[in-house]
């Protein structure tokens, strides 16, 4: 039997098994045999990983099993691969690389530029921009060069905008380098280092702050102007499953005006991060599941052209960081156990048309 009918087979009786197993988190057991995400869509199904879950086996043959694209969760960040001389740590990210080269699964680079991520070797760097700015073109080329003709894309820029808003995130990055300069500069340097990766700008909130969705819109149209090669719009979509129904499509046809490639690229829906008008649990997770279906559909009435991936963020719920802030919380497609619930038959149901 070829690896390909393995693999298959394998997440198929897993998969047919769990669906008949007893109702998880209160949810109605998904009824009738499940087939992977990765076999039925066109495009790549993403998901997050960290390098040490990888060691666990059944983590492991469900990540594979069901996704055809893996994010590093936060081991390709600066806060890893940075080292307090300066110096780059790389075995992580090759783990995760790796994996996804032996599992026939795409890689996607995140995050290069990042506000949260200002290590002290960047930030006693001297002031003056050549120094300053060598360091940050090497840390870029190190990073997109190292995995260039593996990493389909890089978020080049992640999270530009104020959470209100309002303007442009003030940091160690745009301090040294210029507002829009230092985002201009990171993708050229990203392009040199990859002339084939998609090269994007992320950020959350879009969906529900349109204030913050129009300043995005109207950075990725200053970028373009600049001559920057940014080829790839991210759309992080952490949301809360009170959000209301059409925020997420009008917001994904908005980020679609460019004729750029499109990422879905951190998906997840919070319980309970929602407002209180459900009236029980059921019908929190009923819209939860719809509100996956509504973002997958919105992605996949794109041109195929722009379609670049779309990436839950992370595999079962006890992975996710949304459960590490809140243990109460669901917000993924797999239980603890690695049983689908009804956000993955929601997915599931989108793809089969
Ligand atoms: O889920 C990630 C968490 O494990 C990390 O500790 C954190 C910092 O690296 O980043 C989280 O992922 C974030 C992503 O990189 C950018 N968008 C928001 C995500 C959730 O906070």
């Amino acid at each position: 039997m070829n690896s390909d009918l393995t693999r298959r087979g394998a997440l198929g009786s897993a998969l047919a098994l769990a669906a008949c197993g007893p109702r998880a988190n209160g949810q109605p057991a998904p009824q009738g045999p499940v087939t992977p995400l990765r076999d039925l869509a066109p495009f790549p199904i993403g998901t997050c990983v960290q390098a040490g879950f990888l060691d666990d086996p059944a983590y492991a043959a469900l990540t594979s099993q069901t996704f055809s694209q893996l994010t590093a969760e936060w081991e390709m960040k600066m806060e890893y691969i940075v080292l307090p001389d300066g110096g780059f740590r790389f075995d992580r990210p090759d783990r995760i690389a790796g994996f996804a080269r032996n599992h026939g699964m795409k890689l996607f680079g995140h995050a290069l530029v990042w506000y949260a991520q200002q290590p002290d070797a960047f930030v006693r760097l001297d002031e003056s921009r050549t120094s300053f700015g060598r360091a940050y073109d090497n840390y870029i080329t190190a990073c997109v060069g190292r995995y260039r003709g593996q990493a389909s894309g890089w978020d080049v820029v992640n999270e530009p905008i104020r959470d209100d808003g309002s303007a442009l995130r003030d940091h160690l990055w745009s301090q040294r380098l210029g507002p829009i300069d230092h985002m201009v500069r990171a993708f050229h340097v990203a392009r040199a280092a990859d002339p084939e990766a998609v090269l994007f700008i992320n950020d959350y909130n879009l969906e529900s702050n349109p204030a913050k969705l129009d300043q995005y819109l109207r950075l990725i149209d200053a970028l373009l102007k600049a001559g920057a090669p940014l080829t790839g719009v991210g759309c992080q979509t952490h949301c809360n499953a009170d959000l209301p129904t059409g925020a997420l499509t009008r917001t994904i046809r908005a980020l679609a005006r460019f004729g750029l490639k499109v990422h879905v690229s951190e998906i997840d829906v919070s319980i309970v991060r929602a407002g209180g008008w459900f009236v029980s649990r059921e019908e929190k997770l009923a819209a939860q599941a719809r509100l996956y279906a509504e973002a997958l559909a919105a992605f996949v009435a794109l041109p195929e052209a722009q379609q670049f991936a779309f990436t839950i963020w992370g595999v079962r719920d006890p992975d996710s960081w949304l459960v590490r802030e809140n243990a109460s919380d669901t917000p993924l497609l797999f239980d603890g156990q690695g049983r689908p619930k009804q956000t993955y038959r929601a997915l599931e149901r989108v793809l089969r048309g």
